[in-house]
């Protein structure tokens, strides 16, 4: 009964071979190697992706177990009877050359999948075979037949979006435009984009994991008054309990070494009056900068705020 089932998938792989040269794949592989096997995937235990069947126009490739070089593949094409199933030939390594062109005896056939939908590539998460195989864990043997029973692709992640508006920390909350907006995952900048004039952004396709978002405008420096300077000695002496928020203070640190103090607010009165402000090293724009979680779903409303260097009480319009 298994070699009858055996022929009959044999016989439909016949169809197949004719047609699997007629689109480009997307690996190349080397062929005519002296050995080969079959790989045959029946229609009922189709390759799936995400859980549903593999769809016609993608293409299934057969690869070294070190998951480097491809030793075959076939477009997927479901054909109607008496065809009932598709076939893989997988290439042995030719004992007539020295590069390693096939697979070796004993090694572990592997398998990917590229999706005409998308053009990515995904590499199968678990693999099957029926009984009736030349054996149960698609180790390569010349003149191998393996049958699947079932071959399993896991999508990946589909991404997320994370996005916010930059607004000038001011009553009217002057929307930032013209500001570079990056996403960075550890120390790297993982992509990077333009405020709307809205100063809406937005970042797609973002994976699950950490994230912190930076910004940098080259607009022009502003909103230094005295009005600054007295509410950093308020802070300092805790006037009547007055505190400056977390951000206030970030614009207030104008000497920039993470403290508010004194020098500071000197720092303050000597450049509205053109004196010396040599210790004053903050940047001319300070950004909130936030952390995001990505996990599973969009993250939107990451809001970010923006001050001038010493605009403590927020009293600059910036130019759009
Ligand atoms: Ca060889
Ligand atoms: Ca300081
Ligand atoms: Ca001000």
């Amino acid at each position: 009964m298994r070699y009858l089932r055996i022929a009959a998938l044999s016989i439909a792989l016949l169809f197949v071979f004719a047609q699997a040269d007629a689109q480009q794949a997307p690996w190349t592989w080397t062929a005519i190697t002296g050995n080969n096997g079959s790989v045959i995937l029946p229609y009922a235990n189709s390759p799936t992706f995400n859980g549903d069947a593999i769809q016609a126009g993608d293409w299934l490739g057969a690869f070294g177990s070190n998951n480097e070089f491809c030793v075959g593949a076939i477009l997927w094409e479901v054909n109607d009877p008496p065809q009932l199933a598709n076939g893989l030939t997988v290439w042995g390594d030719d004992d007539q050359t020295t590069a390693v062109d096939g697979l070796a005896g004993g090694e572990v056939i592997q398998y990917r999948l590229w999706r005409q939908e998308t053009g990515e590539e995904h590499i199968a998460e678990a693999v099957s075979y029926d009984a009736t195989s030349s054996n149960a864990t698609g180790a390569y043997v010349a003149n191998g037949i393996w049958v699947i029973s079932s071959m399993t692709f896991i999508g990946g992640d589909p991404g997320f979006t994370i996005s916010g508006i930059i607004s000038y920390a001011n009553t009217a909350n002057t929307p930032m435009t013209n500001t570079t907006v990056s996403l960075i995952s550890g120390q790297l900048i993982i992509a990077s984009t333009q405020t709307s004039p809205t100063g809406a952004y937005s970042f797609e396709n973002v994976e699950n994991g950490e994230y912190t978002i930076a910004c940098s405008t080259e607009k022009a420096w502003g909103g230094l008054n005295n009005t600054d300077g007295i509410l950093v000695k308020r802070h300092i002496v805790s006037y009547s309990g007055f505190q400056l928020g977390e951000f206030q203070q970030k614009a207030a640190d104008v000497q920039n070494n993470n403290v508010v103090n004194n020098t500071d607010a000197i720092l303050m009165q000597r450049k509205i009056v053109g004196g010396n402000t040599n210790a004053w090293s903050l940047p001319d724009w300070v950004f909130e900068k936030p952390e995001v979680v990505v996990n599973g779903e969009d993250v939107t409303g990451v809001n970010i705020k923006a001050l001038c260097a010493g605009d403590v009480n927020g009293s600059y319009t910036p130019p759009l």
